[in-house]
């Protein structure tokens, strides 16, 4: 039963039941209309405690059930709290751990609340691009005033519960056992006569309201570019400073309607759930023993090394660092101790955090450091041989169940792992640089990886902060294996008539944090010019644009050059469109014998994105990645890909899939169209009538 009903002394108990987070779905909204109505009639109850069991009071609407019959079916939330709010008997919500959204909404319906300390308390439904739709934008202004009330909606940031003690929210903020205390409340109200304080009747005061309004929205403008729902908070809000309660009320519901069907809003709640669906691997159960990390090790102590070490120093892990040679050591620390000062200065670490830190590592030159770790990573030059010496001598040193990790980008974790007798405790952690910023990981799992090996990292990977997503082996993994099609298409539109800076432009424009051709300067043109160059080799059958290369062979390898597909002056890292390269690019299509013409943003936009989707739907296909919201939280964490577009698998969702399928066939009928080979598995979806997420 989603509520479960108890009384104690002349005090009804409703208890949410409904784990995890006691959502309130149909079943749960239903439970607490059925307790209420029960205490009502029960002529021994003088009052009503609202709880909630488990870890929470209540998180909120129950997400799982938006766009579904279910949501809008009565008792629906508001009715709900309508109900809560017009009980003849007090009501008291006794809240701990989690009140958010409705779940807050719920206890604002309430004409007492007492709260445990520790609480987390909000409104986040802007993060998942809608707004609270259960009285929130018209109750909590009335309950805690305009300015912390917009606040907390515009933000959606939770704030605890101890810190809203004297915001008016609560009655009471109790230490100790809170039942308790509220059914000691409880019996103090009941024993008094009505009608008993409701939140709606109390008014909104604000010496200028309407200058405040207007400051939240000028700050919010700038934040919410793509986004709409922080700015209908501000009106649903406004609506209840100028035009009384339920008229607020009655556009909140406008509103809410309005969001929950914007695609923004599907994108948020789609990485909201992908998010949490990447820790599910599906054939490892949920409760696979973990293997025990206490103490990690980092082999080399470069840019990638010393990211990935702070990643467990920031999480509170010990690190044994290793390095080959004593300077490089001590350039590592040092890289190390300046990225933790950079942070103190912008007031992001305290300072004795640092040192803190910096105590939690043991640098060392040798393996033997290596026997107590009960987690080695590697992250070594990229070159098979060298990481063939690592894992023979880690073979060697590391003790029985020691997980052993390979930060690889492009080379096979099975080869990696045949180098050991211990296959099974190998495995990939792919950072992505800096690796003390970026939230992904992709977890490369071996043909032989062990399943308590991949649940003990995904596990870690939590503990760390970053968003892993689980890989199977192959050229590129996830992520780089999808980008590699977006380049080549970028390269061929060049050829055919396009410029670096329209290209970045169109696709920045879509949302994108950065183009191809920047992204490219930034990270080094000479990286994709060795990966090339390997291409040329293993798959000569591949057609690739050469014209990378030429700019590469004029020594333009990016920013580290002072120049690569734009033009850089020292110091400054804005990219200036190159006269140079647009004439090498123009001298080039010439030489192919390629005529130059007119490309549209929007095919800029479609070739770039599809060619991602049609490798995402290959990557699903051969099961190198379980799901298509894996391949979109690759895409969100690592590569930039807007937020409030989802994911390329989302994206292709909303666009539609036989829209996808029509124009990947039209590009294949075009120069350079032998690049385009239709993902047998995106056919059979639009065959179907299905999209990748259902
Ligand atoms: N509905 C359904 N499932 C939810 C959920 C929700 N609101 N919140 C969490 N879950 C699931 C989650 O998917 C995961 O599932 C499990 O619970 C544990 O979550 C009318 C309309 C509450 C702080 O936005 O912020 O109310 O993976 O891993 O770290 O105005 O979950 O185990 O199968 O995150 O302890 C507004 C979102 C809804 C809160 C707990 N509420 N949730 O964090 O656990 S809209 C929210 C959270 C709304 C009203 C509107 C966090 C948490 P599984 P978890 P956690």
């Amino acid at each position: 039963m989603a509520v479960n009903y108890t009384t104690q002394d002349g005090v009804a108990v409703i208890t949410l039941n409904n784990p995890p987070v006691n959502g309130l779905g149909l079943s749960t909204r239903a439970g607490i209309v059925e307790g209420i109505e029960r205490a009502q009639n029960d002529p021994d109850v003088k009052a009503i405690v609202l709880t909630g069991a488990g870890k929470a009071f209540s998180g909120g609407a129950d997400i799982t059930e938006f766009n579904t019959p279910k949501a809008t079916q009565e008792p629906t939330l508001a009715t709900v709290i309508k109900i809560v709010e017009g009980s003849a008997k007090p009501v008291v919500a006794a809240i701990h751990s989690v009140a958010m959204g409705g779940g807050l909404e719920l206890a604002l319906g309430a004409h007492y609340r007492i709260a445990a300390p520790g609480a987390q308390i909000a409104l986040p439904e802007v993060k998942l691009g809608i707004l609270p739709g259960a009285g929130g934008t018209q109750r909590l202004p009335r309950a805690i005033g305009l300015e912390a009330a917009l606040n907390m909606i515009v933000s959606g940031a939770p704030v605890l519960s101890e810190k809203l003690a004297d915001s008016g929210l609560f009655d009471e903020v109790v230490q100790g056992d809170l039942l308790e205390a509220a059914l000691a409340f409880a019996r103090k109200v009941g024993a008094k006569q009505g009608p008993h304080p409701k939140v709606r009747d109390r008014k909104i005061e604000h010496p200028n309201a309407a200058g405040f309004i207007q400051f939240a929205r000028n700050s919010v403008a700038a934040i919410a570019k793509n986004f709409p729902a922080p700015h209908k908070c501000i009106d649903a809000v406004e609506a209840g400073v100028q035009n009384g309660f339920d008229k607020g009320l009655a556009f909140e519901r406008e509103c809410f309607i309005a969001l929950v069907q914007t695609p923004e809003s599907r994108a948020l709640r789609h990485a909201f759930f992908g998010e949490r669906a990447a820790s599910k691997i599906p054939d490892v159960p949920a409760d696979t023993p973990l293997r025990d990390i206490s103490r990690v090790a980092v082999i080399g102590a470069g840019t990638m090394g010393g990211g990935i070490a702070m990643n467990f120093i920031n999480a509170g892990i010990a690190v044994t660092l290793l390095e080959t040679k004593q300077e490089a050591l001590d350039r590592g620390l040092a890289t190390i101790r300046k990225n933790y000062e950079a942070s103190v200065k912008k007031g992001k670490l305290k300072p004795e955090a640092l040192e803190e830190r910096m105590a939690l590592i043991t640098p060392t030159l040798s393996y033997d450091h290596l026997r107590s770790a009960d987690l080695i990573v590697e992250a070594v030059f990229e070159e098979l041989g060298v990481k063939e010496q690592v894992f023979k001598r880690l073979d060697e040193v590391a003790k029985p169940g020691a997980i052993l990790a390979s930060n690889t980008s492009t080379l096979d974790v099975d080869k990696i792992a045949a180098f050991t007798k211990r296959p099974q405790d190998v495995v990939g952690l792919h950072f992505f640089s800096p690796a003390n910023v970026m939230k992904l990981l992709e977890v490369v799992r071996g043909k032989e990886t062990a399943k308590d090996v991949l649940a003990t990292v995904m596990q870690l990977a939590k503990k760390i902060r970053k968003t892993a997503v689980v890989s199977g082996v192959c050229d590129g993994f996830i992520g780089n294996r999808m980008i590699e099609q977006y380049v080549r298409q970028a390269l061929f539109m060049l050829e055919e008539g396009a410029l670096p800076a329209q290209v970045d432009k169109a696709i920045e424009k879509f949302g994108f944090a950065m183009g191809p051709f920047r992204m490219s300067d930034l990270a080094g043109n000479d990286i994709g010019w060795a990966i090339r160059k390997r291409r040329y080799q293993e798959r000569p059958d591949i057609h690739y644009s050469k014209i990378a290369d030429r700019l590469c062979e004029m020594g333009r390898f990016g920013q580290k050059t002072g120049g690569g597909w734009y033009d850089y002056k020292t110091g400054d890292r804005t990219a200036y469109p190159s006269q140079v390269v647009d004439e090498m690019i123009g001298a080039f299509s010439k030489e192919i014998n390629g005529e130059r013409r007119k490309i549209s943003d929007e095919e800029i936009v479609e070739r770039l994105v599809f060619a991602l989707v049609n490798e995402g739907a290959k990557i699903l296909e051969e099961g190198i990645a379980s799901k298509a919201s894996d391949i979109d939280m690759v895409y969100l964490t690592g590569y930039g890909f807007p937020l409030y577009r989802g994911g390329p698998m989302l994206y292709a969702d909303t666009v539609g899939l036989y829209n996808v399928e029509r124009a990947i066939r039209r590009y294949a009928a075009r120069p350079n169209g032998d690049a385009w080979q239709l993902a047998p598995g995106l056919a059979k979806l639009v065959a179907e009538g299905h999209g990748f997420n259902g």
